[in-house]
């Protein structure tokens, strides 16, 4: 099944954790992760529960929930686990090998639950195995997405510092793929062009009303993403501020799916 509609994405992929993510979305006919940005862990968890079976991936910003307690996560990444996804951490990792691989730890403790963690790679390839490391010491096993674009207005991540990442990324084991601009689809080709048919491209900055969102958001189509290369539509206020959150993650799933399958055939 994941093998038939993924294409060459699928049969290019060293990843194990991109396969189960294949697979995942197949089953679910679903190409959305849930960027799940509410600040309550009660809200956390209404969420999971309304819209789990229509999403693919849950991401997270462990470090802006208000009431947060390591036992309370434990029970969310469980429920996370019950509805068949994967979790990843949107730590914007940015510093030295060494201190990326000590802020796995820490009172969040990253490493031991993140499935996926984002990083810049403005300090250099070594944050990659840094990270990498993280997961190593607990015995668990991770991917990198590396910030390639940014969905957000004025951002510094010019074409040429782009291409260095992909250029570095494209031939780290540790990399899981590159985070792309959803509200650009041309932007997105050109991308998907330099990473090749290998790695994925998961793309934030993405609504089903296009244009400016809050403070610098941008916002494209998420069919048309899909269409342009990306293999994970990341979605945030477009479900968790719906006033039907399952309602809106089903239409986001169909949306993400039906472009997938257009794309491949
Ligand atoms: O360039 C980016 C990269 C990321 S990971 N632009 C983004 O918006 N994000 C994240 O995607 C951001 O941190 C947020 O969690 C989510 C977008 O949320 P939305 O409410 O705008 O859909």
């Amino acid at each position: 099944m994941a093998s038939g509609v993924w294409g060459e994405r699928w049969s290019n992929s060293t990843s194990d954790i991109a396969r189960k993510y294949m697979e995942v979305a197949a089953r679910k006919q679903s190409l959305v992760c849930l960027a799940a940005d509410r600040n309550t862990m009660a809200g956390l968890f209404d969420l999971i529960e309304e819209v789990g079976p229509y999403i693919a991936a849950l991401k997270t910003h462990v470090d802006l929930v208000d009431d947060w307690t390591s036992d309370s996560w434990s029970k969310f990444c469980k429920a996370a686990a019950e509805a068949d996804l994967l979790i990843f951490e949107d730590r914007k990792f940015a510093d030295i090998g060494k201190i990326s691989r000590s802020q796995m730890a820490g009172i969040y403790d990253i490493r031991s639950w993140a499935d996926l963690v984002t990083s810049h790679l403005i300090s250099g390839p070594d944050v990659v195995d840094g990270l990498q490391s993280g997961w190593e010491d607990v015995g668990r096993k991770g991917g990198v997405l590396l910030l390639a674009q940014m969905s957000s207005r004025g951002n510094l991540l010019s074409p040429e510092y782009t291409d260095q990442v992909v250029a570095k990324g494209r031939e780290h084991p540790g990399v899981f793929g590159f985070i792309g601009n959803g509200s650009r689809p041309e932007e997105l080709k050109e991308l998907r062009k330099k990473v090749g048919v290998e790695k994925m491209i998961w793309t934030p900055g993405v609504n089903l009303s296009v244009g400016d969102g809050e403070m610098g958001q941008r916002y494209g189509d998420p069919r048309e993403a899909v269409l342009a290369g990306s293999d994970c539509i990341i979605v945030g206020s477009g479900i968790h501020r719906a006033n039907n959150p399952a309602g809106a993650a089903k239409e986001y799933a169909a949306s993400s799916w039906n472009a997938l399958v257009e794309r491949e055939s």
